[in-house]
């Protein structure tokens, strides 16, 4: 259980970035709000006698009755407002200068600064956002991508608290049962049919499972897909970035050895952000060639999520050098990178056309002519989400869920374990209840002070 160590001070901060812009707000909350912005406010009347919801042009002045800046203030009364307490918001003159010093004249008027992330922390303890729901508004100002943004609106709109609760409301339901049971074990009473418990509780592991199972897609939506591209000189390796990008981004030339550097660059496909790495070109002997080509990709391959092998389409029909993409092959498959075959240059080979094989493992298209282009970017979207996840499934991108979920799970196990060993419904119950506090940490019915600190530092102060 939480400590409620909530304290009764008025906070106060600048809730837009620092720099110039047209405004900027500075967001003051708490019971004494409106008592800390009269004592800087000078408009046609005071702020505590206003409506809540109403806006009032005015002047701001520090103590001594001195003019800081223009001034809009923005009421809200408690509960109605985002942290549930009074607050008031004052927009002024979007520079870095006067937006600190009026910052500086309103803890002069008794507000405290406002830590990281206070605003929504007292929006949870105050009931307004559950746990997760608060993770997510930190998730939704740091997304990247589209997907990432999508998924941070979703769980900040409760799609995941209402999937974690229903699962909750069910094990409670059969925990209770089993309590139920040791309240009348004199009599020696069965509330709770063995079977339909088992069904039950099999029913919300699944439950579980399911959930566990989106959390690579969340990493995917949050953190994005590296993909190496790697492959012999004159493979066609800068060509294919170029023609990914849709531009002239690397260089490429018919001299093998001309990438030197490995350049990254980032598109968004499908609403997933990749970022593309193209390694550099290869000394010359054959021999050292291959060595030298594959270790790097090894290298390379094992910081990535996806290699991207290119080669030219007519290797598939010459000697030995499939034996030794074989091994970076293995290699991925060690270090759980996916490994994708790209055919290139099939423009020169006419009876090929653009197509995906394999599993959507490999690929056979020309960087030159763009062909086959959209295929491999759509593939390459389709490995890193799976084919199942679409736009309305709930997925779990914060390894605070996974963990949680996953002690849960643990726990539902053991459970099962013991009731099917048959022993007496008070272990059973035990275990029960251990996963539902596993789940309760998710959506913050249970958590610790630590807890509460780790997740609210990580967001920006005036949030
Ligand atoms: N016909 C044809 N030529 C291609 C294709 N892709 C690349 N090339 C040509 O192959 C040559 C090498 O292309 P690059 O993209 O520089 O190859 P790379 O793998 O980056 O080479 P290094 O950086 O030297 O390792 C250039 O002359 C390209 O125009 C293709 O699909 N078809
Ligand atoms: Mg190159």
């Amino acid at each position: 259980m939480y400590l409620r160590l909530k304290d009764n001070d008025t906070i106060a901060a600048i809730a837009t970035p620092l720099g110039e812009g047209g405004i900027s707000v500075i967001r003051i909350s708490g019971a004494a709000a409106f008592d800390v912005a009269d004592r800087v406010f000078v408009g046609k009347g005071s702020l505590s006698e206003s409506p809540s919801h109403s806006a009032h042009f005015g002047r701001a002045v520090d103590a001594s009755g001195k003019y800081v800046d223009e001034v809009v203030a923005v009421t809200f009364r408690a509960p109605n407002s985002y942290t549930c307490e009074n607050v008031v918001e004052l927009s002024c003159h979007g520079g870095y200068l006067v937006t600190q010093k009026l910052l500086q004249v309103i803890l002069d008027a008794g507000a405290r600064a406002a830590e990281p992330g206070e605003f929504t922390k007292r929006a949870f303890l105050n009931g307004r956002l559950d746990l997760s729901q608060a993770e997510a508004v930190a998730d939704l100002i740091h997304s990247q991508s589209e997907a990432a943004y999508r998924s941070s609106m979703r769980q900040l709109s409760g799609d995941l608290s209402r999937e974690i609760k229903a699962i909750r409301d069910e094990l409670l339901n059969l925990a209770s049962l089993l309590e139920l049971e040791l309240d009348f074990s004199e009599e020696d009473v069965v509330f709770a049919n063995r079977i339909a418990l088992d069904d039950r509780m099999s029913d919300a592991v699944a439950a579980l499972e399911k959930l566990l199972l989106t959390y690579e897609v969340g990493r995917v939506y949050r953190e994005g897909v590296r993909v190496t591209i790697a492959g012999k000189p004159n493979a066609g390796k800068s060509s294919l970035l170029n023609s990914i990008l849709g531009e002239g981004r690397a260089i490429v030339s018919d001299k093998p050895g001309t990438t030197r550097d490995t350049i990254t660059e980032s598109i968004s496909i499908g609403g997933v952000l990749f970022r593309f790495t193209d390694t550099a070109g290869l000394r010359e002997t054959a021999d050292e060639i291959e060595r030298e080509g594959v270790e790097r990709a090894e290298k390379e391959a094992e910081k990535g999520d996806v290699v991207l092998l290119v080669a030219d389409y007519g290797e598939k029909y010459y000697n030995g050098t499939i034996a030794e993409y074989a091994r970076l092959s293995d290699i991925c498959a060690k270090v759980g990178v996916k490994f994708v075959r790209v055919w290139n240059k099939i423009d020169l080979y006419p009876a090929e056309a653009p197509r995906i094989a394999a599993e959507g493992r490999e690929f056979y298209v020309s960087a030159l002519k763009g062909d086959g282009i959209d295929f491999l970017k759509n593939g390459l979207k389709e490995l890193a989400l799976g084919k199942e996840v679409n736009e309305s499934t709930v997925v779990v991108t914060n390894s605070r869920h996974r963990d949680a979920l996953a002690r849960s799970k643990r726990s539902l196990g053991l459970a099962l374990d013991t009731l099917r060993s048959r022993k007496s419904g008070e272990f059973v119950a035990l275990d029960l209840r251990a996963g539902l506090n596993a789940l309760g940490e998710i959506t913050g019915e249970i958590t610790t002070d630590d807890v509460l600190n780790n997740i609210f530092s990580k967001f920006c102060i005036g949030k």
